[in-house]
């Protein structure tokens, strides 16, 4: 069985190293990894490390590493969706760039899947000990109580909506074999995607699996990108659309197809020339993508 582990990566010059070599370095018992990072032009450096770690990984046989770069930020939701579309295992699973997720937790996530007992499985922040305190961000100790308030809230929302018990909707770790996706299309670009993805698949008759998971919260000066005053009305929305909206069946609508924005290796770096590859101006390495699911 291969896993693919999918990371958007956009100005994370702080951890993107760390988390890389974490990722590379975890132990799975009886799956191949693959590594799909998309990059989106940092301006701090994390490209550079995104293609230093792809060129020297690229030649180990045992674990697959491919990156993706986009000629600009487009959102998480799009990065991750382009992901999804290069990915090849028969197990998705959602990573970012920051160290608040511990890698440690994968083979607990991934198990269930691999025995058969589940085809979602959802990393809950909520299951352990300091349940509902999750965020901290040291001295901005209001700053935390409303994010965890705000994160309470949109979870009630979520689970109202869509008449689920979840503890964790909000969840980075989720994880799912990826023919789950087969029948679904996606539309959203931000943080919304979570939402619609997580909302989708249970539409789809995937109802996930809870696995308590560890985390450590950034805040907004350690470079946590979430806009409070903008993010939280797309996620109203996103529920809304996708508890209410069409499922997305091929042959009813048809496929996402979102073009000329991502570039599989070879890496290229911020100069002109690949400039102009990354927007598939010209090149047999600029290739359109199309969304699988
Ligand atoms: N490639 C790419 N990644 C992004 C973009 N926006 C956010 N990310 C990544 O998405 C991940 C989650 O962002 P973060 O601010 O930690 O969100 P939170 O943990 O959900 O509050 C990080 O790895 C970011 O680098 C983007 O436009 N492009
Ligand atoms: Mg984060």
């Amino acid at each position: 069985m291969k896993v693919s582990i999918i990371i958007a990566v956009y100005n994370e010059m702080r951890t993107v190293a760390a988390l890389l070599e974490r990722v590379w370095a975890q132990p799975l018992a009886g799956v191949t990894k693959e590594i799909i990072i998309v990059e989106s032009n940092s301006t701090d450096g994390s490209r550079e490390v995104v293609a230093d770690f792809v060129r020297r990984h690229a030649h180990e046989s045992s674990i697959q590493v491919r990156a993706i770069y986009q000629s600009g930020p487009m959102g998480k939701g799009y990065a991750i969706r382009q992901g999804f579309a290069a990915a090849t295992g028969e197990i998705f699973l959602i990573q970012d760039a920051d160290l608040e997720y511990d890698v440690a937790d994968y083979p607990s996530l991934l198990a269930p899947i691999m025995e058969g007992r589940a085809s979602f499985v959802l990393g809950s922040r909520h299951m352990g000990a300091d349940r509902w305190r999750i965020r901290k961000f040291g001295r901005r100790g209001i700053q935390a109580a409303v994010m965890n308030a705000g994160g309470l809230l949109f979870h009630g929302f979520f689970n109202a909506i869509f008449s689920t018990r979840l503890t964790d909707p909000t969840t980075m770790y989720k994880v799912f074999r990826s023919d789950c996706l087969a029948n679904l299309t996606f539309t959203s670009n931000r943080f919304d995607f979570d939402f619609e993805l997580l909302g989708k698949l249970i539409r789809g008759g995937f109802s996930p699996l809870e696995i308590p998971v560890r985390y450590k919260s950034r805040g907004f000066d350690e470079g946590k990108k979430i806009r409070v005053f903008r993010d939280p009305f797309t996620w109203i929305l996103a529920i809304l659309r996708c508890r209410y909206s069409a499922l997305g069946i091929p042959g009813k609508q048809p496929q996402q197809r979102l073009v000329n924005q991502g570039v599989i290796d070879p890496a290229p770096r911020n100069d002109l020339e690949s400039e102009k590859v990354a927007s598939g101006a010209h090149g047999s390495q600029s290739e359109p993508f199309e969304v699988k699911a």
